[in-house]
């Protein structure tokens, strides 16, 4: 690991420079099935323009952990989610990967089991804010869905996106033509852990309304190893950049 928040600045340490990080509300967590309670009140998660047109670019970048612009999206009809007390439009999407010498990558854990990867699509309520920098430390801020990702079948709907990662070996940026979301979704979006948490790295603000799915999603293990092979460093964001304003 070339800098951030690895080695000796890393996780045990994040709380010196950041207050937050550590806290009760610190994400992610071990979910426990002797500690979950169902909630009759609980709505299944209902996904909207998620489906993007392929003129609808993404921009698949290795951040590295480097301090990068961030984006936001403008327009509320935008890719968003309801059935939460409020909406949120999404503002990016991520993944945690393991590295090659620690193949499991997933940040929640259920009883225990770590994942081989985990999806977070970032949301922030855009019923209350503008857009995510004002929304990002704001205890009704953010809504992150999470899909744990398992090694198994072939996932075309990866493939999407793994196919171009040729461009980002080290850092840098790609564009991918938009496609449809949903498809790295679990099929049902109506079992799900949740929980009130925070960002999973610094300044890991307490602003997280956490939905992680129940049922994981698979991609092959020839999936998996493209990535291992091609990044060093464990994680790489994928920004949705339209409609996307620059707030640097
Ligand atoms: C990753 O995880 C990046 C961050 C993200 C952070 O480091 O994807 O994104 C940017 C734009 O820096 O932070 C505010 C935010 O989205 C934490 O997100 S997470 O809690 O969903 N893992
Ligand atoms: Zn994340």
């Amino acid at each position: 690991m070339s800098h951030g928040w690895n080695g000796p600045e890393g996780e045990h340490h994040w709380s010196k420079n950041y207050p937050y990080c550590g806290g009760t509300f610190q994400s992610p967590i071990d979910i426990k099935s002797e500690l979950l309670r169902f909630d009759p009140t609980l709505r299944p998660i209902e996904i909207q323009n998620y489906n993007l047109s392929p003129n609808e670019q993404l921009t698949l970048g290795n951040n590295g952990h480097s301090g990068e612009c961030k984006s936001s999206v403008l327009s509320t009809k935008h890719m968003h989610i309801s059935s939460l007390p409020h909406h949120y439009t999404a503002a990016q999407l991520h993944f945690h990967w393991g590295s090659s010498n620690r193949a499991a990558g997933s940040e929640h854990t259920v009883n225990s089991k770590q994942y081989a990867a985990e999806m977070h699509v970032v949301h922030f309520n855009s019923d209350k804010y503008p857009n995510m920098s004002m929304a990002v430390d704001k205890s009704d801020g953010l809504a992150v869905l999470g899909v744990l990702i398992e090694v198994g079948e072939f996932s075309p709907a990866f493939e999407q996106f793994l196919k171009f990662i040729n461009g980002i070996k080290y850092r840098g940026k790609v564009q991918v033509p938009g496609f449809n979301i949903r498809a790295l979704l679990p099929a049902r979006l109506d079992e799900y852990y949740r929980y009130d948490g925070s960002l999973t790295t610094p300044p890991c603000y307490p602003s997280v309304l956490w939905t992680v799915f129940r049922n994981h999603v698979t991609i092959s293990r020839k999936q998996v190893l493209h990535q291992l092979e091609l990044f060093f460093l464990s994680r790489f964001d994928i920004r949705i950049n339209k409609p996307l304003r620059n707030e640097c």
